[in-house]
């Protein structure tokens, strides 16, 4: 597996060397994937949730060059509101802690750092995938590459409409990452309950996804990733007119503008929550805080397992 120079928040290290279940969450969606200052609020959110599903944070993230396994308040704090904060995928890391840069790191790259810091699950809130139109622009984000290679559960909202959902699953098949629904037979699209595609596998509770887990050990399986997709409630759900329309409208303004590379997530993201009012930004929130409860309770099923 990867080596990473990790510095491990105190709380983190002493919960790895006992046992004790652990969850690991991105700053991504911190520094660049909700606007300011809700960033803030609904990162600590997220922390508390997981404690009080009875597992420990670790959000994972760069300050000044050091990869951070459970930043501390201030370094949160930190990566939420400095405007100079990068956005770190896997191929960026080097180059980041090279310069001393601070940076959020990305599904990919917390996967990977979390997986080499011994930590088996991971809560998003929706996976990066392939875009729409990436015949033409290859447009697919490293978090599936990274995940055909990367052992870790990452619980999730499937991925944002504003991708390609059917392709990003045909590619998640290809890449041989695992992809169970949770309470589903549907692969959720994040801001809406029903993506549009299939699933072969529903798990559900928390401690049937601890024993996928656990067999992906005992068989030697656990090379690659897991996606857990656990989707919104239907009445949670951001309306679909408005969905549709607020989906448009960013696509076109995205053409228009010439927006491309890792600049697409953010700009579509924050074209949403401007355009729906603030609606989007609340369902995301639920999301998150969703998959980070589910995600806590796999970890105590997996640590329950160990004991
Ligand atoms: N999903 C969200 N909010 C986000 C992202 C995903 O709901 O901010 C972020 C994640 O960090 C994900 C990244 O890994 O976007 C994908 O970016 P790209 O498409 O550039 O790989
Ligand atoms: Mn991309």
């Amino acid at each position: 597996m990867t080596t990473f120079h990790l510095r491990h928040g105190a709380e983190v290290a002493d919960a790895l060397r006992v046992g004790r279940p652990v969850v690991a969450l991105e700053s991504t969606i911190v520094s660049h994937g909700l606007p300011r200052p809700d960033n803030l609020r609904v990162a600590r959110e997220i922390e508390r949730t997981v404690r009080d599903a009875g597992a420990v944070p670790a959000t994972i993230g760069m300050i000044a060059g050091q990869l951070v396994v459970g930043l501390d308040d201030a370094e949160l704090t930190r990566l939420a509101t400095v405007d100079e904060v990068a956005k770190l995928s896997v191929r960026d890391l080097a180059v980041a802690a090279a310069i001393g840069a601070d940076g959020a790191t990305t599904v990919a790259a917390t996967s990977a750092v979390a997986a080499a810091a011994g930590i088996g699950v991971f809560a998003t809130g929706g996976l990066g995938g392939v875009h729409r139109e990436a015949s033409q622009s290859f447009d697919e984000s490293a978090d599936l590459t990274t995940l055909a290679r990367t052992p870790i559960a990452v619980v999730c909202a499937g991925v944002k409409s504003i991708l390609d959902p059917g392709a990003t699953l045909e590619r998640l098949e290809t890449l041989g990452v695992g992809v169970v629904g949770y309470r589903t037979r549907r692969f959720p699209g994040f801001y809406l309950t029903d993506g549009g595609f299939d699933l072969d596998w529903s798990v559900d509770s928390p401690e049937q996804v601890a024993t996928v887990l656990a067999a992906r050990e005992q068989h030697g399986l656990h090379t690659g990733g897991l996606v857990v997709a656990n989707p919104l409630p239907v009445e949670e759900q951001l309306d679909p007119a408005l969905h549709d329309r607020t989906l448009a409208e960013g696509l076109a303004l995205l053409r228009r503008e010439g927006v491309t590379g890792k600049a697409v997530t953010p700009f579509l993201l924050a074209h949403f929550h401007s355009a729906t009012e603030g609606a989007s930004l609340a369902v995301n929130i639920r999301i998150i805080l969703r998959n980070a409860d589910l995600a806590a309770r796999i970890a105590v099923a997996s640590a329950a397992r160990q004991a």
